[in-house]
């Protein structure tokens, strides 16, 4: 699983006050944290910063990368932010996100040029975030042309399908997931990804639904997620169901997990 910690984003209230105080250390430790427990990428997020995102944003580039030697999740809705970002990272970023929306589509577009990053691809469009699994596997297909057509690679495209809540419709956790399968086998080669606290938006026990989601999406083809690493029971399903699916060779990362005290059996 290509893990991408979730932690630096200021809509967690810890992360907004430290961002106030210009805590540089405390944020520095969250990224490392996030590093150390499994994250291929650290996602950095100030999307609710919303007269200071721009420079919040690079200021917190800056010390993220300073900190972990793994590359960054730039995850913001704006394309000068976006933008601003790429021209300030060291390793080839993910950049988060891309949709199909005629206006997001044509002002990210730009910066995917020269093929400087990965992306993110959010399968929704103008007409809003589906809800059918036919429609979902069709804005991801058009997105994968269209990104392929600016000269990426599939295996630099993560295609996000968008989950929705189960408390609206209790079809919905089979709509991602027959989604996940279909876009993992009619585009074989691309990646798919999501966050999770939609599926358990309304209901008790949110972390109970969201680590139990992520091992069917897994076993529908999931192989990144934006979560937080530090969450052990979630790691634990995780590098439990990548054994049990086969994508753990000799069973030595969860040997390793096991050893290194990172599972919670
Ligand atoms: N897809 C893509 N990018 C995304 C999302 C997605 N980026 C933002 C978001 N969704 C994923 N990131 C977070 C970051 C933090 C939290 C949730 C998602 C979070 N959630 C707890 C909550 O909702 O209550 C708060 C816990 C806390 O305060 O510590 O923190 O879907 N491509």
């Amino acid at each position: 699983m290509i893990v991408i910690g979730e932690r630096i984003n200021t809509s967690r209230k810890p992360i907004h006050e430290a961002l106030e105080k210009r805590d540089k250390a405390f944020l520095q430790e969250e990224a490392r944290k996030q590093e150390a427990a499994g994250a291929a990428y650290i996602d950095v997020n100030c999307g609710s910063r919303l007269n200071t995102e721009y420079d919040d944003f690079l200021w917190l580039v800056e010390l993220v990368q300073e900190a972990v030697s793994v590359p960054l999740s730039l995850d913001s809705p704006s394309a000068k932010v976006l933008e601003a970002g790429l021209a300030n990272v060291d390793k080839r970023p993910l950049i988060n996100s891309i949709t199909l929306e005629k206006e997001r589509f044509d002002e990210v577009a730009p910066i995917l040029e020269g093929n400087r990053a990965d992306i993110i691809a959010l399968c929704m469009d103008d007409s809003g975030i589906p809800n059918a699994t036919e429609k979902i596997v069709e804005n991801a297909a058009a997105l994968v042309e269209r990104l392929e057509g600016l000269g990426l690679e599939r295996s630099g495209i993560f295609v996000d399908p968008l989950i929705q809540p189960l408390s609206v419709d209790t079809e919905n956790g089979n709509t991602a997931l027959k989604a996940i399968e279909r876009i993992m086998t009619d585009l074989a080669g691309v990646h798919t990804t999501c966050g999770l606290s939609n599926v358990s938006y309304g209901l008790p026990e949110r972390f109970l639904v969201n680590r139990t989601f992520i091992v069917c999406a897994m076993a529908s083809g999931l192989d990144s997620a934006i979560i937080d690493p530090l969450d052990k029971k979630m790691m634990t399903n995780i590098l439990t169901a990548e054994m049990i699916l086969g994508r753990d060779e000799y069973c030595s990362e969860f040997i390793d997990a096991m050893r290194e005290g990172r599972l919670t059996p």
